[in-house]
């Protein structure tokens, strides 16, 4: 013993801890033979990186479909599709920005590739690109044009590059991996900060019929290196596709999901070319309805902080399409949409495909704005804000109004290891609401497996909503109710529950879903 100073023991202890319940990390491989009551202990102290906090916190972020298929009329391309045609007489990349950012968008993410390989960028490694098209004469790049408006309005800058490729040679062979990290090298390195980059899955054919192999950990590795910051979505390790393309998230959703053991081999490094650690590959089976109850994770192998993400266009298609200007979403459908992604603990991606002008389309922008200000509206007016909290079983040292100050890096919680909490909000004074927004302190993971909002019914309480997971946000709507007081209960917790944030609010009676009318 006398070779461990007291330095390495400390070092030692810490290390076999974290083999063990890997505390604040955004990944556990759990022991063979765990208890369940053990690995669920361990799935509520998974927290995100802090790339994945960081973007979770953005909310709201938009996609910018627009390429090639902007002027040919098509949603995936096909390979006789000719670079001139590329052509946008106005385009105008600060419009699509300032658009964004008045909508309340926080990141942009352009498609510079699609998997019609069409670059929207002037690359050196094809000549399938922006450069042979009448647009600036061949000088522009469409890149350079989002990343520098997204610079000079302050939002934060993605990029779409798809490994699917329906018009490079190269697709189906074992040259086509290096040329596309090639394009992606170009991407990451030539436009300044990156803070997400979008993989999708699709690998359907190439120009001579094949498919092709993906170099994945080659492609994270790439990104990992030049834009260490990103997060990589879908395909990728820091953010999970929610599913469907609808723009509504699960009711349950859970940011922490168990991981098939092919993913764990990445995690472990014992794949070989791990990039980095907390890399893996994402798991198939994303789109079924439960990805992370207690049922899913009591026999899992290894557990990975994976938050959803809900992407969805604003149209019915992924491009502009001239005969669909009237199908824009309604700015009631888009909150609708809000209130079913960002409140169901998740991000909302919402694709606006700028016309072929280059600019995002008058009847877009008119329903961005009009989803705004319903926004704006609903949530100016925290009716809890200077609320008097009675918890039933406070920790002390945690201030109940730390969960209506507004920081959502602040918190309340009860005793440890108590998995359940109740508190009520005095509200000094009647007041008519019809939606809560509830929160929780996600950086240290997600708890929360159950909870009711109640209001006061002659002696006893009566339960006006109620919801099962929270996560970064859950917002619950229900019919009106006028009251002083309110409970809010959490039924169930993988841990002591630790709330952020609580607010009420009052939304147009029309924003109500219909099947949540009646009390
Ligand atoms: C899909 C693609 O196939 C669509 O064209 C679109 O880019 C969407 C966001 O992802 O999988
Ligand atoms: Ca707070």
């Amino acid at each position: 013993m006398r070779f461990i100073t007291p330095y390495l023991a400390i070092c030692l202890i810490a290390i076999t801890a974290n083999l063990h319940a890997q505390p604040h990390a955004n990944y556990a491989i759990i022991p063979a033979g765990q208890p369940a009551d053990s690995i669920l202990k361990t799935a509520a102290h998974i927290s995100p990186s802090a790339r994945q906090a960081a973007w979770q916190e953005l909310e709201f972020t938009v996609f910018f479909h627009f390429g090639i298929n902007t002027f040919a009329g098509l949603e995936w391309g096909n390979k006789d599709v000719k670079a001139k045609i590329f052509n946008p007489s106005e385009l105008d990349a600060r419009q699509w920005i300032r658009t964004a950012k008045e909508a309340g968008a926080k990141l942009a993410i352009l498609v510079a590739k699609h998997h019609d390989g069409f670059c929207n960028w002037p690359s050196k490694y094809t000549d399938y690109s922006v450069k042979n098209t009448p647009w600036r004469d061949g000088k522009g790049d469409l890149v350079k044009e989002v990343s520098e408006a997204c610079k000079e309005y302050g939002l934060k800058f993605g990029v779409y590059v798809s490994p699917w490729d329906i018009h490079s040679e190269l697709y189906g062979t074992g040259e086509y991996n290096q040329y596309f990290r090639n394009l992606l090298t170009e991407v990451l390195t030539q436009y300044g900060e990156i803070d997400e980059v979008w993989f999708d899955g699709a690998c359907g054919e190439g120009p001579n019929g094949k498919k092709q192999v993906y170099d994945w950990m080659g492609y994270y590795k790439l990104v990992r290196e030049h834009q260490p910051k990103a997060v990589i979505a879908i395909m990728g390790p820091d953010v999970r596709w929610v599913g469907t393309e609808s723009g509504y998230g699960r009711e349950t959703e859970w940011s922490v999901v168990p991981l098939p053991t092919a993913s764990l081999e990445s995690l472990e490094g014992s794949a070989g070319s791990t990039p980095a650690p907390g890399i893996f590959l994402p798991p198939g089976d994303i789109m079924q309805e439960d990805v992370g109850s207690d049922e899913k994770i009591k026999d899992a192998a290894g557990l990975a902080w994976y938050p959803s993400e809900v992407d969805v266009s604003i149209r019915p298609g992924w491009f502009y399409h001239e005969k669909d200007d009237s199908l824009v979403k309604s700015p009631d459908k888009l909150v609708d949409i809000w209130f079913s992604s960002v409140g169901r603990n998740s991000v909302l991606l919402l694709n606006l495909p700028p016309d072929k002008r280059g600019l995002i389309n008058e009847n877009d922008v008119n329903s961005l704005k009009g989803m705004r200000a319903i926004l704006d509206s609903a949530f100016r007016n925290n009716l809890a804000a200077g609320a008097a909290i009675i918890p039933a079983n406070g920790n002390p040292k945690f201030k109940p109004e730390n969960m209506t100050d507004s920081k959502p890096g602040t918190y309340w919680t009860n005793k440890k290891g108590s998995k359940t909490a109740s508190m009520i909000l005095d509200l000094k004074q009647q007041c008519s609401f019809n939606c809560l927004s509830i929160q929780e302190y996600f950086r240290d993971g997600q708890r929360v497996e159950s909870f009711s909002l109640d209001i006061p019914d002659g002696k006893s309480w009566k339960t006006v909503a109620s919801g099962t997971t929270i996560g970064y946000k859950r917002l619950l709507r229900f019919p009106s109710v006028n009251t002083r007081s309110v409970r809010i209960t959490i039924n169930s917790s993988r841990d002591n529950p630790e709330i952020s944030e609580i607010g009420l609010y009052s939304l147009p009676e029309r924003l109500i879903p219909v099947n949540l009318q009646k009390h």
